[in-house]
């Protein structure tokens, strides 16, 4: 009877050290689970993955068709770019831009977003079909350089693209952002009479 005993106290000790080992061996393994770094739920690639595909299938908005005057082009997937030419003042041209529903005068977030409005609107100061664009500098600005802002949103493109000896204040009377040859920014006299670029958000 203590032979059975014992053996079977044997055999329950050797279940618990097998299951010990086996419990160890679950709580540590990374080697067959989803990978380093993972907590043993979903693997972070696989959420971002997931993440990414909702994003991805989240429909834009369609770009509306330019209306009379206007032109529209394309910068980035998730925006409506449109130049118009019927020649305004900055604040005239920033307002038309609201009203004919065509979003805000535009926002360059970078290089890339300059070189394309330079491409759609072959901008030159010297043949008058500049661009105004959405820089504006605030009144309490010191000038020439102090206090420029985008009208709408916000961007880190702040230095942007000054041509050479600008911003300058000409004449004392020089707070607009007009762009020029090559993409070149200036700041314009606001009431020169100009084309201008409108940006529309396609997301929802
Ligand atoms: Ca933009
Ligand atoms: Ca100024
Ligand atoms: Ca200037």
């Amino acid at each position: 009877m203590r032979i059975v005993v014992l053996a079977v106290l044997v055999a329950a000790c050797g279940f618990q050290v097998r299951a010990s080992s086996t419990d160890d061996a679950a709580a540590g393994d990374d080697g067959a689970g989803p990978g380093p770094g993972s907590d043993g739920a979903m693997p972070d690639a696989a959420i971002d993955a997931m993440v990414d595909a909702a994003i991805d299938a989240t429909p834009l908005l369609p770009c509306p068709p330019a209306p009379s005057g206007c032109t529209q082009f394309t910068c980035s997937p998730t925006a409506c770019h449109y130049v118009c030419n019927d020649k305004r003042g900055w604040t005239s041209g920033r307002d038309r831009c609201v009203s004919l529903g065509l979003g805000c005068i535009a926002t360059i977030e970078d290089s890339a977003e300059n070189s394309c409005i330079v491409g759609a609107t072959l901008p030159s100061f010297a043949a008058g079909t500049s661009v105004w664009f959405g820089f504006v500098q605030a009144a309490s600005g010191t000038e020439p350089a102090g206090g420029w802002g985008w009208q709408c949103g916000s961007s880190s493109f702040v230095a942007g693209n000054w041509g050479t000896f600008e911003p300058n204040n000409s004449g004392g009377n020089e707070d607009c952002g007009l762009m020029i040859e090559g993409g070149a920014w200036i700041d314009g006299d606001c009431s020169t009479q100009a084309r201008y670029v409108c940006e529309l958000s396609r997301l929802p």
